[in-house]
């Protein structure tokens, strides 16, 4: 009724009426929402380059997009503040050197009481024991989350660049990893992937390397089972989605 009659006043554009939302629910006392949207602009920690710690306001502008509406295939409308909370950006001073794969991997199962079972899309295994001397490299965020025991299992799946320690570390966590190259044989079970059972849960995890560079098309038509309590998407580069992209894909090509 609220949100009616503030778009009735067409003084407000999409971007302004969801900011002016959040201002009133504040205002209010606050409201429990079933998900949060929240940015992390972090790239110090970054192998390559640091231009994801640019990310969060292109994604912003993607979800809230004009040229799209905001409801969910599921028919959930996202400028309900119930159906999820847009925070914005944390603050980059309260990430610690740890990183924010790390902290927030290990904030849900604390949060809901109990262990999850985390899905992950990668081409990476990112399970080094330490990244050119770095201990919470982003290259090593997984071996520390499975050290720390925060997850119940892992499953890695798209992985296309793993090298002996990536495997030898794998088989010592008892990762379950799943190659491209295997995908053929792979892809009937994926396609059933059960996860979640036993457990609070599943956590998604992106990694949007895990997309064909050419196409993008990528193999997310997996299905995985279970209740989605939370999950992050990193690596949107900005600063790398120019006409140069394609050099990755020749140099893995080359190989
Ligand atoms: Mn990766």
């Amino acid at each position: 009724m609220l949100m009616d009659f503030v778009k009735s006043l067409s003084l407000f554009g999409e971007k302004a009426l969801v900011e002016w939302m959040k201002e009133l629910i504040y205002c209010l006392g606050g409201a429990v929402a079933t998900s949060t949207l929240l940015g992390v602009p972090l790239g110090h920690n970054s192998l390559f380059r640091e231009g994801p710690s640019f990310a969060p306001p292109f994604i912003w502008e993607g979800i809230w997009c004009g040229s799209a509406n905001s409801t969910t295939e599921e028919g959930k409308d996202l400028k309900d503040l119930r159906i999820m909370a847009d925070v914005g950006d944390i603050p980059i001073q309260e990430i610690d050197e740890r990183g924010k794969l790390l902290i927030f991997v290990r904030a849900i199962p604390e949060n809901l009481g109990g262990p999850v079972d985390v899905l992950r899309f990668d081409a990476h295994p990112d399970l080094y024991d330490k990244f050119e001397g770095k201990y919470y490299s982003r290259a090593s965020s997984f071996a520390r989350i499975m050290e720390g025991g925060y997850i119940c299992s892992l499953t890695l799946v798209d992985i296309r660049s793993i090298n002996k320690e990536g495997r030898e570390q794998a088989k010592k966590f008892g990762i379950k990893q799943y190659e491209m190259r295997h995908f053929s044989k792979d892809r009937p079970f994926l396609e059933n992937l059960k996860l979640g059972e036993g457990v609070k849960g599943v956590y998604i995890s992106i990694d949007v390397d895990c997309l064909d560079p050419g196409y993008a098309v990528g193999v997310s038509h997996y299905e995985s089972g279970g209740d989605i309590v939370g999950g992050d998407m990193i690596e949107y580069n900005p600063q790398r989605d120019t006409p140069d992209r394609m050099i990755a894909m020749v140099a893995k090509m080359s190989k």
